[in-house]
Parts: structure tokens; C-alpha cells; sequence
């Protein structure tokens, strides 16, 4: 650390950090403007407590998508009062909806998936149960997000899936061939999206069959681009390294990531063992026009381009030992990469790119600063003010800190590009601005998403909550204004205005995600609105039944023990926020189905004898009541 930063630290430190912050809010009352890095701001007044609160009736200005590592789902959240609105389901499976056992689940769960994965879920269920989601990203059009989707990847079983804002449901997962794990993930910006860039991360032979085993210089790490309308790979580019994360430029050219274990090891020593990994950039259309010309070989059916260390695809910039985040500020210009093991973040200056690929400059060219920020460097926000805002893993910090005077700096001028450091608790990973993944950025929110809550929350055991921090950045000073504690384990953010996302209230009768239902009682003759009736077709059997509340459209239904049963349930009430569920006492089934939707449900009645459905998603004053029995008659009869 600097000797001014040192300085700045304990002078922090004597005032007490709290204490000091809180001064400097308070100096603001009153809507006295103070001068930041040029730009001319209102300060928040006071502590900015009164600006956080969300009142009880009152809406949050933002939706945040949060991913959930290890749980597989993304959570929605308002900011800024951090109230959790909504779970989506994705790669794990969910009680409450039914996601990964009805038909309209396991269909999205299944269809992308790959052969050969198929074949290895025979016997296993069919669908994973696991999924580790890491990186929730919105569709972006002219750099800013269009409301339509948003994409987030699978580091545990390689997939990356796509949800539909307008119902807020996943309605596509792909898993991605040759690639072994995702690990970054991030959209194309302009002119829309278009690409969904999936870094993977660790090195396998291609194919992975068995032939090569333990010789690591046949390990080859796999750059994807899927194509985000239908969720096909467009192309995979093989790189050198381990790609970690990624992100794109504002002009649609090029897209970016980190990458570590330039040595090719496989153990951390051998990983760590240079002093320099790289940032990897890939060239989108000499990567286009070098699929046109076929200059790739197909491997699990997709064409893979070599763009290994030499090729006229990739450019690799060497920064410092394993570097981690990697993202692009909205000023369509600079680029951080976070130095991790290096207390410096590299700033790259992304008009200097098409010089790099024309092999007019170096590789170190492209660098326009270099700060020391502090200790541990992970993940950069923007306020769209000029400035940035990077987590200190190592110091559990936030530093703030100006993107212009670390160019200045970097050309030799006297200038400490530092603003403020503040201490989160503890260690954050990500953190994200309001909007600041865009164009659009509004300085006004930041998140840090902490790994660690310690001593912050009540004890719960051994495994502890993950702690998520709100600081208020409108202002001169970063000011820490909530904190939550959340489960396993958010590990990155988007925070979009309420106003790009738009979903609906009430299912559309013609939606796709349903379609097979309807498609299925067209055949059999049944009017899903309408008709509660039971089809038989020679071992299966078909029920369909309407629910209203506070009654489905069969008071029982009758089958044999060991036919196949799908049980089509459409709710036919034209109600907001009126979900009825329909579940099967001792058969383990249970399904969401939400206003106007069908939902649908395969299983073998192997037990015989009465059982009991009801409705598990409370609706009406006698929801207790809303139920019915399946009579399973013994085979023997
Ligand atoms: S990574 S803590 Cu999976 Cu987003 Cu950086
Ligand atoms: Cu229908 Cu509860």
C-alpha cells in the first residue's frame, strides 16, 4: 500500500470509520452540493437512512436478479429495501412449484441437454438435481437492457440457461458440448444480444472419452458464444488457460475474459507458478468469418475454431497472476481486470483493440493504468460518473476510486486516483452498481455481496449466512445504509430499474410453455377452460381437470394400479395472484399452477388404495377444503 494510502487508512481508522462517514453525510443537509471527481452532485442527506427505507405499500425502485450459487435458482429482490420477491427455479428443483417434475419443467430441464448427459440420467431421474448458478445477466439492446430475457450459466454441470422476464420462468437450459464447466458469463451489448458469451473454465481432453486421462498438455479450455434467440452455440473457440470471467465492449466487436493457469497446471501450485497470467480478447468478427470459410473442426456437433496463443481469433494481454473480474465500464472505453493475488487493477482502453489485432502495437499497449487499490482485488462497479468501485477480498473493502486520474497516473502525473475506502463485513466477491452493467449506469445503489457474515447475524451454527451490504453512493462519501444476511450463496448481482422489466399478471392461454398440454387435450378433445375428465389410452391414462376456488373439477378420479397417470391441471380463474397448486398426499407430488396456466404431472400409480389431492398454494377462504381422491384400484381386482 501507498504511504498516502496508508495515511488515508489510519486517519480513517482514528476517526472511527462509522463516525467519519456519518460527518461527512451530515455536512450535506440540505441539499448542499459537493464537487466529485468533476461531476457535480447532490449529496444525500445525512446518513442516508431516510432515502433507503421502502415503506410498508410502497415499491422499490429496482428489481435486483441475484443469483444463488449452489441452490441453482435465481432470486429477485427490490432495491433498495433488499425484500426478497420472488425465487425462480433453474437448475435445482423446487417443492413449492414443482420445477423438475412436471412435464412443462422436465421438458426445459431436459431438451438442451446432451446426448451423452441423457444416457448418464437414465437411471438418476432423468434431470440433474444440482446446478451452481454464478452469473445472472439481463438481454441487452443499444447497451442497455431490453426487459426481454435474462441468461445465467451452470459452473456444476456445464449449462446455461435462459429466463423469461415476462413470466419470470426459465424457459431454456442448453448444455454446452466439449466445454467443462462455465464459469463467466455475459451478454453481447451492441447492437443487442445476440451472443451469450460462457467462459469455461477447466481443461479436458476433446473428446473427453476415456482415451487421454492423465496428460494435462491435452487439456484444452473452451470459449463459448450461444446465440440468445434460440439458445443454439453458435461457435466455441479452444483457448489456452482457464478462462474465469468475461465481459463485452459497448460496440458489438469484441468480447473478454480472464484467464488463469497460463502454466497449464493442475494443482495450485503449479497454476500459480508464473508471475503473469493473461486477459483474453476475442476478435467477433474474424471469429465470424473464419466459421464462414470453415476453418473448424465440428466437435459435439458444433463448430470449434482453435484460438489458442498465436491465432488470428484471440489476442492475449499478460497482467498479473491470476486475475478475476473483468469488467467493462459504461463509458464504452475502459475495461477493468481485477488483479486478485495482485493488489492493482488493469485498465484497458478497448479503442485500442483493433490496433492490437491489426499487430500494430504490443499486448501491454492496450493498458492505460495500473492502480494499487488494496489488497485482494475481485469485481468492479461503475456509477457512471467516472468513477469505480472495486471489492478488496483480503481487506473486506470497498474502494472507490477514479477511473480518469488512474490513466493521469499512469502517464506519470501526480494524481492519487483513491476517493474512499469503506469496510464491509466481510470479504465481498461481486459487487454491482444501479444499472451500472450499462450504458444507462445512475451512480445511485451499490451492493456488496459478502462470502462471509461471522459474528453479523444471529448464530445459526456452524454454517452461516452469507451477508449482503446496500450502500448508498449518490453521494461524495459511500455510505453503508441495510444489511441481510442470504443463503447459499449469492455470488453476483444485476440491479435494473423497475422500469425495463414488465412482467405479466395472468398466464396467456397461448403460452409455449404449456403448449404440450394444450396440444394433448386438443387430441383428446377436451377444452382445458372447461372440461374436468378423465381419458384412458390403453396403459395411460389422462386426467384433466379445471381448478377454481375453491374446487378442482373432479371431486375423485379412478385408475389402476401401475398405469401411467398425467394429471392436467388448468386454473380458470381470472385472478390476479390467485395460484392454486395441486398436490398428491403419499405420492410425492406437488405443482404450482398460476392464473390462467395448465400445468402437468407424469406418474406411475404403483401404490393402491385412496389418495388424497389438494390444493398447496392457499387461495380462498376454504383452500383447506379445495380437494379430492385419487382411487389407485390393486392390480389383483
Ligand atoms: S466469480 S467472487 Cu463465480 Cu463471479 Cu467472482
Ligand atoms: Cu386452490 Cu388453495
Amino acid at each position: 500500500m501507498s504511504e498516502e494510502n496508508q495515511s488515508r487508512l489510519n486517519r480513517r481508522q482514528m476517526l472511527g470509520s462509522t463516525a467519519f462517514v456519518a460527518a461527512a453525510g451530515a455536512a450535506s443537509v440540505g441539499g448542499v452540493l459537493s464537487v466529485s471527481g468533476g461531476a457535480v452532485t447532490e449529496a444525500r442527506a445525512a446518513t442516508g437512512a431516510a432515502d433507503y427505507e421502502v415503506k410498508p405499500g410502497e415499491l422499490d425502485e429496482y428489481y435486483t436478479f441475484f443469483s444463488s450459487g449452489q441452490c441453482g435458482e435465481v432470486r429477485v429482490v427490490g432495491v433498495p429495501s433488499m425484500r426478497e420477491l420472488m425465487r425462480i427455479p433453474v437448475f435445482n428443483r423446487c417443492s413449492a412449484t414443482g420445477w423438475g417434475q412436471t412435464n412443462e419443467s422436465r421438458k426445459i430441464m431436459t431438451e438442451g441437454l446432451l446426448p451423452e448427459t441423457i444416457e448418464f440420467l437414465a437411471d438418476k431421474g432423468g434431470v440433474y438435481t444440482n446446478g451452481d448458478l454464478h452469473h445472472p445477466h439481463l438481454s441487452f439492446t443499444d447497451g442497455t437492457y431490453d426487459g426481454r430475457y435474462l441468461y445465467a450459466n451452470d459452473k456444476a454441470n456445464t449449462r446455461v440457461c435462459r429466463i423469461r422476464l415476462d413470466v419470470m420462468k426459465c424457459d431454456k437450459i442448453t448444455e454446452l458440448p466439449n466445454q467443462h464447466t462455465v464459469h463467466g458469463l455475459r451478454v453481447q451489448k451492441y447492437p443487442r444480444t445476440g451472443y451469450v458469451f460462457a467462459n469455461g473454465e477447466d481443461g479436458v481432453p476433446l473428446p473427453n472419452d476415456g482415451k487421454i486421462l492423465d496428460d494435462p498438455k491435452q487439456y484444452h479450455a473452451i470459449f463459448t458464444a450461444l446465440d440468445g434467440d434460440t439458445m443454439k452455440v453458435a461457435w466455441q473457440v479452444i483457448v489456452d488457460g482457464n478462462l474465469d470471467n468475461v465481459d463485452a465492449d459497448y460496440q458489438g466487436k469484441y468480447a473478454f475474459a480472464t484467464c488463469y493457469n497460463s502454466e497449464g497446471g493442475i494443482n495450485l501450485a503449479e497454476m500459480m507458478a508464473s508471475e503473469q497470467d493473461w486477459m483474453v480478447i476475442f476478435d467477433l468478427k474474424r471469429i465470424e468469418e473464419g466459421v464462414k470459410k470453415g476453418d473448424f473442426q465440428t466437435m459435439g456437433g458444433v463448430p470449434v475454431l482453435d484460438g489458442r496463443k498465436g491465432s488470428p481469433y484471440t489476442r492475449y494481454v499478460p497482467v498479473s497472476n491470476s486475475p478475476h473480474g473483468c469488467n467493462t465500464a459504461p463509458d464504452g472505453i475502459h475495461v477493468v481486470v481485477a488483479g486478485k493475488l495482485s493488489p492493482t487493477v488493469t485498465v484497458f482502453d478497448v479503442r485500442k483493440f483493433d490496433d492490437l489485432f491489426a499487430d500494430k502495437i504490443q499486448p501491454r499497449d492496450t493498458i492505460v493504468a495500473e492502480p494499487e487499490i488494496g489488497l485482494g482485488p475481485l469485481h468492479t462497479a461503475y456509477d457512471g460518473r467516472g468513477n469505480a468501485y472495486t471489492t478488496l477480498f483480503i481487506d473486506s473493502q470497498i474502494c472507490k476510486w477514479n477511473i480518469d486520474d488512474a490513466v493521469r497516473a499512469f502517464a506519470g502525473e501526480k494524481v492519487d486516483p483513491i476517493r474512499q475506502k469503506i469496510d464491509v463485513h466481510y470479504q465481498p466477491g461481486h459487487n454491482h452498481t444501479s444499472m451500472g452493467q450499462t450504458k444507462e449506469a445512475d451512480g445511485k445503489w451499490l451492493i456488496s455481496l459478502n462470502k462471509f457474515s461471522k459474528d453479523r447475524y444471529l448464530n445459526v451454527g456452524p454454517l452461516k449466512p452469507e451477508s449482503d451490504q446496500l450502500i448508498d453512493i449518490s453521494g461524495d462519501q459511500m455510505v453503508v445504509v441495510h444489511d441481510n444476511p442470504t443463503f447459499a450463496e449469492p455470488h453476483d448481482a444485476t440491479i435494473v430499474h423497475a422500469s425495463k422489466v414488465n412482467p405479466v399478471s395472468l398466464w396467456s392461454r397461448d403460452d409455449p410453455f404449456f403448449a404440450d398440454a394444450v396440444e394433448q387435450a386438443k387430441k383428446d378433445n377436451i377444452d382445458l377452460l372447461v372440461d374436468s375428465e378423465v381419458i384412458r389410452d390403453g396403459n395411460k391414462v389422462r386426467v384433466y381437470m379445471t381448478s377454481a376456488a375453491p374446487a378442482f373439477g373432479l371431486d375423485s378420479f379412478t385408475v389402476k394400479q401401475g398405469e401411467e397417470v398425467t394429471v392436467y391441471v388448468t386454473n380458470i380463474d381470472e385472478v390476479e395472484d390467485l395460484t392454486h397448486g395441486f398436490a398428491i398426499v403419499n405420492y410425492g407430488i406437488n405443482m404450482e399452477v398460476a392464473p390462467q396456466a395448465t400445468a402437468s404431472v407424469t406418474f406411475k400409480a404403483t401404490k393402491a388404495g385412496v389418495y388424497w389431492y389438494y390444493c398447496s398454494w392457499f387461495c380462498h377462504a376454504m383452500h383447506m377444503e379445495m380437494k379430492g381422491r385419487m382411487l389407485v384400484e390393486p392390480q389383483s381386482v
